[in-house]
């Protein structure tokens, strides 16, 4: 062998042991460092028996074989019997034959995507039963199993059913044809447009089976802000392809609808929802998809948004565009995800009111097939929003809860954060609409209104990145849609042990630091970009970076000023009766929170009040000094991020160890930024000086405002 060949593969194989790309995220199958606790995995699982044979099953016989070759070292042999003492056997109750009678209560509450992980004994043989209802349903017990070895739990004694608390488990793509993703910061669209249908990615594939182990059962493959070539036959034919390679893993496919598609690609002269030959073209249009994808999930639409045409084109309502286009997928079981971010530029109203203004009266009009899809909040994404009042106000309508797993407003692809605590808080706030207790969970979920049909979808943070989501801890927030959307109640500290055991080590010290890292991540993001109620103070377009000074855009509602009202004597929104009143759309018990300047939980203070300078806080500081001192603690807890990180270099693999590493670097000089910019600005109002115990800010406002970034991503 030549001398160069040699040093090159030594070179390799060194670069191999020091890294992972971070391509394989949370379903790393790594083997069991632990002696004893790899001999009790061996012992239970010496063979594998499959029942079936449909393709989801082989799916589910391939994940559990890699991941015990990967966990265990060894190839696990496949049985047609079980013979053994620690057998696994996978398969749907319909196998089961008589065994079937004794599980029926289970298997009842596994119901039609759940299943049940059980020890039992199968030919007198000690055994791990996964089964299930449906295949989809053994697929998902399969990944809860691997899931048990990946974290190291203890499996002699399982007895485990779980079945999921929402319907529609789904990722909202932003992605456009050309492939840039709309708010997206990991590269590309993974969408490979111009090679579908005939180049089918593995990384589709590798997509559905991350999508599938975490439970969510459908995609949106493209931007609200909708192209209506989708629709076009070749496009659709590309939409099938992507279809079959997700079906196996449950994963549907949904298309975003642009309304004015019977125009762009029909010819008609009108997209009025109530003109019959508008009515034809959809119904045609959509029996042309359904006979290309039978089990085709339905269409997300942006309408009378931000530019986007709607029904209100042709004098017609939101229910009227909504159930036009329910009608036509309703004989083919589709379903519309309608979308309330509605805001207008005619309306001198706050922002905040205005989605709930115009869908509360269509409360009610709407087909059985529709939903209508929520943001979380009332303005938009926000690091900070109370609750949509939507949520809990319109009682014959399912509503649905739609969050940004992608971090346009939270830190874009350069900052660690950790947002199932943002999720939660949310589902978890109380609306009051049927009294205490009627909280946002219990809206999405169904069981409060008894909605059949019910949802969470999360704005996807994937792109062509090797690692799919940019930054490492990206990954994260992904997997915690997933989570939250198959079980609410689960907790941030779970998810976010589950995810680092199985994404970076079982290592005791490491995971107790970086969980709490991660669980405190959000609210450092708060505090150094917008403490104490501040929101949409983001500089324009690219919404990267601070920029409250922003005053000249077209739309009034478009401009941080609009937000904050900074003045010389104070600062704030005033959403009490005395200024816009949005507190009014919320029941009395949610609104006694806010609505009083003195008590207002200060999360919260100035999303609600306008409040002078001086307003006393519960610190015993005065607003200003609270906000300097909110700021430079996020700016100094992000300091602390990085020490925890650098504490634990020896427990992470090389290379992510340094993607994140430089990215909580960059994190640092971000926040700092955002720091001095707010408080240089809010200063030209309060006309008080930043305490001298804080660092002062290295530059200018006038620098601040001058910086420009043209090519800022996912604009
Ligand atoms: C805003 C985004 C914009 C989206 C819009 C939406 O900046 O890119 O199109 O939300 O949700 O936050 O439709």
């Amino acid at each position: 062998m030549k001398k160069s060949f040699i040093v090159i593969m030594l070179f390799l194989s060194a670069l191999m042991a020091v890294g992972e790309d971070g391509y394989n995220c949370w379903l790393r199958y790594v083997p069991v460092e632990n002696n004893n606790l790899l001999l009790s995995y061996k012992q239970a699982a010496s063979e594998i028996q499959v029942n079936g044979t449909t393709a989801t099953i082989m799916a589910a016989r391939y994940e559990l074989s890699l991941a015990l070759k990967g966990l265990l070292g060894e190839n696990i042999p496949l049985t047609k019997d079980i013979r053994k003492n620690g057998s696994i056997l996978i398969g749907n109750a319909g196998f089961l034959g008589e065994g079937r009678k004794s599980l029926a209560n289970d298997l009842q509450k596994a119901g039609a995507e759940g299943y049940l992980i059980l020890t039992t004994s199968i030919n007198q043989k000690k055994s791990i039963l996964i089964t299930a209802n449906t295949d989809i349903g053994v697929l998902y017990g399969v990944f809860h199993f691997i899931r048990l070895l990946q974290t190291r739990q203890a499996i002699a004694a399982l007895h485990i059913i779980s079945a999921p608390r929402l319907k529609l488990r789904l990722l909202n793509h932003w992605d456009n044809l050309n492939r840039t993703v709309e708010r997206g910061y990991a590269g590309f669209s993974i969408w490979n447009w111009h090679t579908l249908p005939g180049y089918v990615d593995q990384r589709y594939i590798d997509y559905a089976r991350m999508n599938a182990s975490t439970g969510i059962n459908g995609t949106v493959l493209t931007n609200v802000n909708a192209d209506a070539t989708v629709l076009t036959k070749p496009y659709l034919e590309k939409v099938k392809a992507l279809a079959d390679a997700f079906r196996p893993y449950g994963v549907k496919v949904y298309l975003t609808a642009r309304f004015s598609a019977p125009v762009e690609l029909g010819g008609l002269k009108t997209a009025d929802p109530l003109d019959p030959a508008v009515q034809q073209w959809w119904n045609n249009k959509v029996n042309e998809i359904y006979s290309l994808i039978p089990d085709f999930g339905g269409f997300l639409v942006k309408a009378n948004s931000e530019g986007q045409p709607g029904p209100q084109n042709y004098g017609r309502s939101h229910a009227d565009g909504a159930n036009m286009l329910a009608d036509a997928v309703a004989s083919h079981k589709g379903i519309i995800m309608w979308r309330a971010f509605v805001y207008s530029n005619d309306l001198p109203d706050d922002r905040h009111k205005q989605a709930y203004n115009e869908f509360v009266p269509l409360d009610g009009k709407f087909r059985k097939n529709v939903m209508v899809q929520v943001k979380n909040g009332a303005i938009d994404f926000m690091p900070r929003e109370p609750f949509h009042p939507l949520f809990g106000a319109m009682q014959k309508t399912p509503v649905m809860m739609e969050v940004q797993v992608t971090q346009e407003y939270l830190g874009q692809g350069t900052h660690l954060v950790y947002l199932s605590p943002l999720f939660k808080e949310c589902l978890d706030s109380d609306t009051w609409s049927n009294g205490k207790g009627s909280t946002v969970a219990k809206i999405i979920d169904g069981s409060l209104d008894n909605h059949e049909l019910n949802g969470l979808a999360g704005v996807a943070n994937i792109g062509n990145d090797m690692n799919w989501t940019g930054h490492p801890f990206g990954q994260a927030n992904w997997y915690a849609l997933g989570r939250l959307s198959w079980d609410h109640t689960l907790s941030s500290g779970q998810i976010a042990e589950e995810w680092l055991r199985m994404t970076f080590s079982n290592d005791a010290a490491f995971i107790n630091d970086v969980k709490i890292m991660m669980l405190s991540s959000r609210e450092i993001m708060v505090k150094y970009m917008n403490p104490c109620g501040l929101h949409h103070i983001m500089a324009t377009g690219h919404h990267y970076g601070p920029g409250p000074w922003v005053n000249n855009l077209a739309r009034a509602d478009w401009n941080p000023v609009y937000y904050h009202k900074a003045d010389f004597a104070g600062i704030g929104f005033d959403r009490t009766p005395s200024g816009s009143n949005a507190l009014g759309q919320y029941k009395a018990g949610a609104k006694k929170l806010w609505e009083d300047s003195s008590t207002c939980d200060e999360r919260y203070l100035l999303w609600f009040h306008h409040v002078t300078w001086n307003h006393p806080m519960k610190s015993g500081r005065t607003l200003w000094n609270e906000l300097c001192h909110q700021y430079n603690s996020g700016v100094d807890s992000v300091k602390w991020m990085r020490q925890v990180w650098n504490k634990h270099k020896t427990r992470v693999d090389a290379i992510r160890f340094r993607q994140v590493a430089m990215l909580l670097e960059i994190q640092e000089k971000e926040a700092a930024w955002w720091r001095n910019a707010c408080l240089l600005y809010f200063q030209t109002f309060s006309k008080m000086t930043i305490p001298e115990k804080y660092e002062k800010p290295d530059q200018t406002l006038d620098y601040f405002k001058q910086l420009k970034f043209p090519f800022a991503p996912g604009n």
